[in-house]
């Protein structure tokens, strides 16, 4: 895994999506990469503590490979050697306080390596990502909760994923007494976060995941968490097959027109 030469050249498209490329992106290429890229989708799983993602994402992905798709799933931080090993470091309970620039730094390092060695190609060979966590928690946790300046972080993500976004983001949604009652983090259970028992910071990453997904509305889609597992799944499932069918649903257009 380590040293050896990187995969062929991805090339970045202004949606966020990826392809392989012998050379400079011209407008052939362009036809080939949506070509290459059209049957896959990068979904990404969001939520505060307590929201219930893990589970929804399992059943996620057994439903897509159920239903025949090619499915990758993985989380942040994590998915890779470093990345698992930086998880290790950054959710250990009781580990060195740190800033939230900090952290950023660390998360990120563990994403720039998911995204290049296992998202982009992922991508690129049309499978389904669902990934459990993504920039998007970089700005709720360190961004609205631990006040990192968004413009810092905007730049960071550039940096890290070189572009690449989600074609969908979907956010479960829980109160935040509810989610930290769900994490045993009101009975005194363990969290990382030294903010862990600080209400406030658990009220500004909800309300950011909220704003994001309140400024986005194509790319993002709540969900009440609130809810029994199976309904949250049902739900999930339920919006990330839609948004395949649409997709789907383009690709076969600009394979008719291209
Ligand atoms: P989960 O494995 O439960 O998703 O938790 C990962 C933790 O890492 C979660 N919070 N707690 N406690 C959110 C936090 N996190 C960040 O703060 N920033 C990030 O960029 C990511 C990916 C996770």
């Amino acid at each position: 895994m380590w040293g050896v030469a990187r995969p062929q050249p991805l090339v970045v498209r202004e949606d966020g999506r990826v392809a392989r490329a012998e050379g400079r992106p011209t407008g052939r290429l362009r036809r080939v990469e949506e070509v290459e890229r059209a049957p896959g989708l990068f979904v990404v799983l969001e939520g505060p503590d307590g929201a219930g993602k893990s589970g929804a994402a399992a059943s996620l992905v057994a439903a897509l490979r159920a239903a025949g798709h090619e499915v990758t799933p993985t989380r942040e931080p994590g998915g890779t050697p470093i990345g698992e090993a930086l998880r290790e470091v950054l959710l250990r309970a009781g580990v060195v306080e740190r800033s939230g620039l900090a952290d950023a730094l660390l998360f990120s390092a563990a994403r720039a390596e998911l995204v290049q060695e296992v998202i982009r190609p992922a991508l690129a060979r049309g499978s389904i990502v669902v990934s459990d966590r993504y920039a998007t928690s970089t700005t709720a946790y360190q961004g609205y909760g631990s006040g990192v300046p968004l413009d810092q972080l905007l730049l960071l993500e550039r940096i890290t994923t070189g572009g690449l976004r989600p074609d969908l983001v979907v956010l479960i949604d829980v109160p935040v007494e509810a989610g930290l009652a769900r994490r045993g983090v009101a009975a005194g259970g363990e969290t990382r976060f030294e903010e862990a028992f600080d209400r406030e910071f658990h009220e500004r990453v909800r309300d950011g995941y909220r704003a994001m997904a309140a400024a986005d509305p194509t790319r993002w889609r709540v969900v009440d968490g609130t809810r029994s597992e199976a309904d949250v799944a049902r739900d999930v499932v339920a919006i990330v097959t839609s948004r395949l069918t649409a997709a789907r649903t383009r690709a076969s257009e600009v394979g008719r027109t291209g």
